[in-house]
């Protein structure tokens, strides 16, 4: 047998291990009531300067609390925490992304009480992140104006992995000439039907818009509930 098929294997077999427990988060949160959203982007892309403003707006209203991956460094959960919300860092040492049992298992040592809303920023990558299902219920794709508009033709499989796009540091639109409707077409040319949003966590650009669409997210279930 060469190499090549068993290192298949190893890897379907770590994705489907992923996949059990990321069921087992889902269905956790699901009882729980719990809306999960993870972030993914490559790295710098904004998913810290954008969920430290999500989290500073939803706190006063919501419970809430974030875990953040990196592979080096607390400066994440630091920044996050100005938001007075809870947060922990996951470090990840080598692996380019977060994985089931990382969220998991930081749940568990936590021991965090009943939220309304738990955020996960994965690991700054265009590629790992998107095979690892995390039991979230929506997954934001972040893309700043500054990284060019054909990334999500570059990098479909992010993109298809997620539910939502978010336009990233609108304030700096102008000065790199970003043409929304382009990015627009290709975000529509790989996930066709995919919402957008374009925001600045700078400027405070598009945050209202984007927070009504989170908060109707959990609003849904809980009018279903019976009297
Ligand atoms: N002008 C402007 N700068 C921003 C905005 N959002 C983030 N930045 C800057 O972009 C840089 C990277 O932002 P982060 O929030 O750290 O990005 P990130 O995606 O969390 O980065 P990693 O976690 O390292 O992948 C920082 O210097 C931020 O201040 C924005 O809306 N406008
Ligand atoms: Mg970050």
């Amino acid at each position: 047998m060469s190499v090549e098929p068993r290192l298949l294997e190893v890897r379907k077999n770590v994705l489907k291990q992923n996949d059990v427990i990321a069921r087992e988060l889902r269905e956790r949160f699901r009882t729980q009531r719990t809306f999960v959203v993870s972030l993914v982007s490559s790295p710098g892309a904004g998913k810290t300067a954008f969920l430290e403003k999500t989290l500073t707006l939803l706190q006063p209203h919501y419970r809430v609390a974030a875990l953040v991956g990196d592979l080096a460094t607390e400066n994440d959960a630091v920044r996050l925490a100005r938001s007075q919300a809870p947060v922990r860092q996951i470090t990840t040492g080598t692996l380019c992304h977060l994985e089931a049992a990382m969220v998991d298992n930081a749940l568990k040592e936590w021991g965090i009480g009943k939220l309304d809303f738990l955020f996960i920023e994965n690991v700054g990558n265009l590629v790992c992140p998107s095979s690892y299902d995390l039991g979230e219920n929506l997954r934001l794709v972040l893309l700043s104006v500054t990284e060019g508009e054909d990334k999500p033709l570059k990098y479909p499989t992010i993109f298809n992995s997620a539910d939502v796009a978010v336009i990233t540091k609108m304030d700096l639109a102008e000065a790199v000439e970003f043409d929304e409707e382009t990015v627009k077409a290709n975000i529509q040319a790989v996930r066709p039907g995919m919402r957008h949003f374009a925001v600045s966590a700078k400027s405070g650009v598009g945050l209202q818009e984007y927070l009504q669409f989170l908060t109707a997210r959990i609003a849904e279930p809980m009018q279903q509930e019976p009297a």
